[in-house]
């Protein structure tokens, strides 16, 4: 397993081919998932290990990807905590008292491991079926999940979690110490079970400027890879939008830096600086253009990675709901095929 071509391309060890996963390729785009997910809440299914089994398996069985993330939402650890939050079909996060003022620090504590023992269950069970194939652990990243907690739910502007950030900048660095307390508990629970690797989702991080990013998150983000640097997993970093920020999400501690399809994987690179391995970087809408178009954006994705040390192939962010799973299934095997060394 310690010799899987997404293992080694995490290290930037030479591979037989360029490995392949895509983020959210558990779940939406599956009728077997819509199938077992029938009449059970999203929440629900995160905590029942037969179901997660399942659900993360799918897609290593139907595309062939070279590791499998653990199925579950970045909002599941805080759920863990006691904090009253749903996730609505067609919505997403649902917080029902937002995190607005000092008095409501008292509702996040850090995680113990038995407020989550259906996740040593699940990836117990997972790392027996996988067998060689890899196993991603994730959580979301204190910003992130500061933007949930703080608006309440999804936000296009992210305006309350600013007028935090901005004006009460010690409540926001409270805030975002216990969320990466939490965050580097809930990754460890899934290190210690068995996950082979692990992702910090800072997906909605993309709106702050670097300076900002820099001063009022880098170090919550810092913290939590720092606590789980002695397991020696490789940590993966990722958000949107964040071409301006990619050196700087390396320097949080990442050993691979997750890049979205706007930069072209030879100047993220260049951001990035030596050392790092990359991860990406296929925008997900090509997917519903015809297989030849496909073929050809991926061939650009390919050919920009370039002979770089350490690519591992993926999307620029989640697979959509509505995307033809044949045509994923066709991707992991056109990257195989054009990458075979
Ligand atoms: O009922 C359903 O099927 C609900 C849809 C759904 C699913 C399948 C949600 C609600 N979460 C998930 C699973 C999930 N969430 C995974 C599964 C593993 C895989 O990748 O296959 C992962 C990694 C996540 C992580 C997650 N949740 C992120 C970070 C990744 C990203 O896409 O940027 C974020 C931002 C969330 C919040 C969330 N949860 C669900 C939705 C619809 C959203 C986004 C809402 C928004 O737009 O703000």
């Amino acid at each position: 397993m310690t010799d899987s071509p997404f293992l080694r391309a995490c290290r930037r060890e030479p591979v037989p081919h360029t490995p392949v996963w895509f983020m959210r390729q558990a779940g939406r785009s599956l009728p077997e998932y819509r199938r077992v997910r029938q009449g059970t809440g999203m929440l629900e299914s995160c905590m029942r290990p037969d179901l997660v089994t399942e659900i993360t398996l799918q897609p290593v069985r139907r595309h062939g990807v070279d590791a499998a993330i653990y199925f579950s939402d970045i909002v599941v650890p805080l759920k863990a905590i006691g904090v009253d939050l749903d996730i609505r079909p067609g919505v997403g996060p649902v917080v029902e008292r937002p995190f607005r003022s000092r008095a409501d620090l008292d509702r996040l504590r850090p995680l113990d491991p038995d407020d989550v023992k259906y996740v040593t269950e699940a990836i117990g069970m997972l790392t027996a079926e996988l067998g060689a194939t890899p196993l991603i652990g994730f959580a979301g990243a204190p910003f992130t999940l500061a933007s949930y907690l703080v608006e309440g739910g999804p936000s296009r502007n992210h305006e309350h979690t600013k007028a935090l950030m901005y004006g009460d900048p010690e409540l926001w660095e409270a805030l975002l110490d216990r969320l990466a307390v939490l965050t580097a508990g809930f990754l460890t629970v899934q290190i210690e079970a068995g996950a082979s690797a692990v992702q910090l989702f800072d997906s909605w991080v993309g709106a702050l400027s670097p300076a900002d990013y820099r001063d009022r998150v880098l170090p919550a983000s810092a913290k939590v890879f720092r606590a789980v640097a002695q397991y020696g997993v490789p940590r993966i970093h990722f958000g949107v939008g964040t071409g301006e920020l990619l050196g700087l999400l390396g320097e949080a501690g990442a050993d691979v830096v997750g890049v979205d399809w706007r930069v072209p994987l030879d100047e993220a690179a260049r951001r990035v600086g030596p050392g790092k391995a990359l991860q990406g970087n296929l925008d997900p809408a090509v997917l519903f253009a015809p297989r030849e178009a496909v073929e050809a954006q991926a061939g650009r994705v390919l050919a920009a990675a370039g002979e770089l040390p350490g690519h591992i192939f993926n999307l620029g962010h989640g697979v959509l709901p509505e995307t033809d799973p044949e045509a994923l299934t066709r991707l992991v095997a056109y990257v195989h095929e054009n990458t075979a060394r």
